[in-house]
């Protein structure tokens, strides 16, 4: 259907397509009618910054990676934008790496929260956290709806993976002792300037470049990484810049 109508010689036939991933994500109960709005501000972002994954967020892909292999307790947050882009990548990352995968969404729902287990289980996943009401938890400093973690799953977890989030539960997991990692289109959010490893590309990239970092790395791990997120996070905006001025002159 989608392909009928977005046509493969379209100049940006995929960024349409992602767009038509989400909306019919959005069609079948995964994501939140805010979800679409935000994947409109990621794309925004992704035009700036060139629709590629740039070299400081493959420096980024490779920091996280080496915190997600060095973690004792990982674990990877999902919420509906994330199982309407990338399911299959998510349980992948997680089989990869030996994350638990949890459930946390901002805009409260139990019926999505049903559909997005369905599809995890589809992808592969054997085991999803963030379901069982008995065994959910409060994340103190936060009021959204994120506040509730399972005591199995983030709670005890040394590392989260947070993609696609909101600020707020960042600076409480950080606040609770807990590594950051998360992707974010926009350098400039909350989120990227809270993380300890911020990767600034779409997800659907840079998972792809994640689990290959990770695989890489469980063959022969480094014995350590050297990364500042602070100066990567620069070095993402100062990339935005430089990509505009060279559009701004072949203008
Ligand atoms: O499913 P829920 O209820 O948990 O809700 C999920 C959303 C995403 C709606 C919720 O977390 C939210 O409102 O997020 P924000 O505060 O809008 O932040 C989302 C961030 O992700 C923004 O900074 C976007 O630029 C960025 N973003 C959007 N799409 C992508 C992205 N970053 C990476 N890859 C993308 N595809």
């Amino acid at each position: 259907m989608t392909k009928l109508i977005i046509p493969n010689s379209h100049p940006r036939a995929k960024s349409l397509y992602i767009r038509e991933k989400l909306v019919h994500a959005f069609d079948v109960g995964l994501v939140a009618k805010e979800g679409l709005m935000a994947h409109g501000r990621g794309e925004a972002f992704d035009y700036l910054i060139g629709e590629k994954t740039s070299k400081t967020a493959k420096k980024a892909v490779k920091a996280a990676a080496f915190m997600l292999i060095s973690a004792k307790k990982p674990v990877i947050s999902v919420n509906g934008n994330i199982a309407g882009l990338c399911p299959r990548e998510i349980v992948e990352l997680a089989k990869t790496t030996g994350a638990k995968i949890e459930i946390n969404l901002f805009y409260e729902s139990q019926k999505r929260k049903q559909n997005i287990l369905k599809v995890l289980k589809k992808n592969g996943a054997k085991q999803v956290f963030g379901i069982e009401k008995k065994h959910l938890v409060k994340l103190s400093g936060l009021d959204s709806a994120r506040r509730m973690v399972d005591k199995n799953g983030i709670y005890a977890a040394d590392v989260v993976l947070v993609p696609l989030e909101d600020g707020d539960r960042t600076l409480a997991l950080k606040k609770a002792g807990k590594k950051v990692i998360t992707f974010d289109l926009n350098p400039l959010s909350r989120t990227a300037q809270t993380a300890d490893v911020t990767i600034v590309d779409n997800v659907i990239r840079g998972i792809r470049e994640m689990i290959n970092s990770c695989k890489i790395m469980k063959r022969k791990k480094p014995s350590k990484i050297k990364f500042n997120n602070k100066k990567n996070l620069d070095q993402s905006i100062i990339e935005i810049r430089n990509h505009l001025t060279r559009r701004a002159n072949h203008a």
